[in-house]
């Protein structure tokens, strides 16, 4: 089944529900969203938008963004969800690479951006403010129609697209709603982007295959979400560990313990921060694992301890082991991802002989089998759970002046989970400050992935091969 089938079904039930709130729309119910998403859907079959092409999705989540994303999908079309924080140079490889015949962005920057990169692609704002056509038949797609393309780098080189189909995007949905018992009484403060799978293919997609209802936020502060949990009656809220962290310092941290369920994921929850929710909030918050590539993958048990410092069992349907020489996480499942977007030989590499999936993650069992995830293969800083790849850092910093030689890493931080952290060795008679790299980054890299920390060290420790020893540093 594809997702929008299995939506519809729902839809098609107690159609005055309500099912997707926003601080401009107010509550729409099933119905609208039925009504709504298939007039979108019209316009833009009449824009010339067919099945399979690429449409990239960047915006504030709203529920006109939630509008042109489930349109797209009953279309068929291939939703890119891109984050809006980035730069042009970051862009441009996205447009190149999946050559999107629409984008739907609400950043005037960015229209700007793609009038000059592509011209002939279709803007819109989330509001689709284009001609209204008849809605062409919809929901006509197998669940190996591809549904999305994530981009991510994978363990190495550039950011490619993973290919996510129907079936993947419905089998990631459907695992969290049997382990999570989530019900169509449930309500979700969903206070994370919709350009990420975190905000979009667990919380979203998930609200919408189990016919529950959520509470948009184009943002997140922990009085708003806060706010959001009262004003509405929320049970649920899914965040990344940075908003644990700001949570818990709230002098209201205690008001959590009004939700049923409180997910945490995309980057290690540190295991104090666990407690320290325990203890102020009364909330045994259930941490679980997940990519981009394979939605969510390992999950703390509903019912059971929820052991601070693991991420749990396998999610139903998935099957996990660890390669036995190395301890990286290798997966299988109908949820994992159908390769990389025009990309065989990343896509080869990226699944071992016998199909299963290489996470770049390594982990260990506990005595009582919850998996614990101790490290990674892959290079990677994870900063308020957003990814950043130490190599494309380094590539833009190669060409300040002052710098000779520099290797990015991610220094231990109880806000970020880590710090995106410059070693630099500097020219002679030239030492950068902090200040100039992060400026010299200005326009190239998204601020996110801007070094917070720099060192400045003589050389950088390297094997015989000259490959950077970066685990020798600090
Ligand atoms: C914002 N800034 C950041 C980050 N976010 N810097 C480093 N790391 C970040 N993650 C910068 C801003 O550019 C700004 O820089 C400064 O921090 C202050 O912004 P602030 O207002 O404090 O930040 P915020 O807007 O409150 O954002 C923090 C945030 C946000 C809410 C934690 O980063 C966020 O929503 N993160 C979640 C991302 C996510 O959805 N990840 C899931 C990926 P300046 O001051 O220089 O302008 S999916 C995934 O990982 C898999 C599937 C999984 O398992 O879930
Ligand atoms: P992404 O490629 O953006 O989807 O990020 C996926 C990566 O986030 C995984 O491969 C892990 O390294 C990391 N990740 C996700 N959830 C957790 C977690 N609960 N604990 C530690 N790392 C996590």
């Amino acid at each position: 089944m594809s997702l929008p089938a299995a939506w519809s079904k729902c839809w098609a039930s107690q159609t005055s529900k309500p099912t997707l709130w926003d601080a401009s729309a107010g509550w729409i119910s099933r119905g609208d969203l039925a009504r709504r998403t298939k007039a979108a859907a019209g316009r833009l079959f009449g824009a010339g938008l067919r099945k399979g092409d690429r449409i990239i999705l960047s915006a504030a989540a709203s529920v006109d963004l939630v509008v042109a994303h489930v349109a797209a999908l009953r279309l068929g079309l291939i939703v890119v969800p891109v984050n809006g924080a980035y730069q042009q140079g970051e862009l441009a490889h996205i447009v190149g690479d999946a050559e999107p015949r629409a984008a739907v962005v609400d950043n005037p920057q960015w229209v700007r951006w793609l009038a000059e990169l592509a011209p002939e692609i279709l803007v819109a704002s989330p509001r689709l403010d284009l001609d209204d056509a008849a809605a062409p038949s919809l929901d006509q797609l197998s669940s190996r129609d591809p549904a999305l393309l994530g981009y991510t780098s994978g363990t190495t080189g550039v950011p490619k697209g993973a290919v996510l189909t129907h079936g993947n995007l419905l089998a990631g949905a459907e695992s969290v709603r049997i382990a999570w018992r989530w019900t169509p009484d449930d309500r979700l403060v969903l206070a994370l982007p919709l350009f990420h799978m975190h905000g979009l293919g667990v919380g979203l997609h998930g609200t919408l295959l189990t016919g529950a209802s959520a509470v948009l936020l184009d943002g997140f502060s922990a009085s708003a979400v806060l706010d959001a949990a009262e004003a509405h009656d929320a049970t649920l809220f899914f965040g990344v560990p940075t908003m644990y962290t700001r949570l818990a310092q709230s002098h209201r941290v205690s008001e959590l313990s009004r939700l049923r369920l409180c997910v945490a994921g995309s980057a290690a929850l540190p295991a104090d921060l666990h407690r320290r929710l325990g203890e102020a909030a009364d909330v045994r918050v259930l941490e679980r694992y997940g990519m981009t590539e394979t939605i969510m993958l390992v999950s703390n048990p509903y019912d059971g301890e929820r052991r601070a410092g693991t991420v749990g069992f396998p999610l139903p349907g998935v099957e996990l082991r660890l390669a036995p020489d190395s301890g990286e996480v290798l997966v299988r499942g109908p949820n994992v991802f159908a390769g990389y977007w025009r990309r065989p030989e990343a896509t080869e590499e990226a699944f071992d002989e016998d199909g299963w999936f290489r996470t770049g993650d390594l982990g260990e069992f506990d005595e009582e089998g919850y998996l614990r995830l101790r490290g990674r293969a892959k290079e990677l800083v994870i900063s308020g759970g957003l990814n950043v790849y130490p190599r494309e850092v380094e590539d833009a910093l190669r060409s300040h002046s002052g710098v000779d030689d520099v290797a990015i890493t991610g220094t231990p931080d109880e806000e970020w989970g880590e710090l995106v952290t410059a070693w630099v060795v500097p020219v002679a008679g030239n030492t950068p400050k902090l200040e100039d790299l992060r400026s010299h980054l200005d326009g190239v890299c998204a601020p996110f992935k801007h070094p917070r920390l720099l060192h400045l060290i003589d050389e950088l420790p390297r094997n015989a091969l000259g490959k950077a020893q970066k685990h020798l540093l600090g």
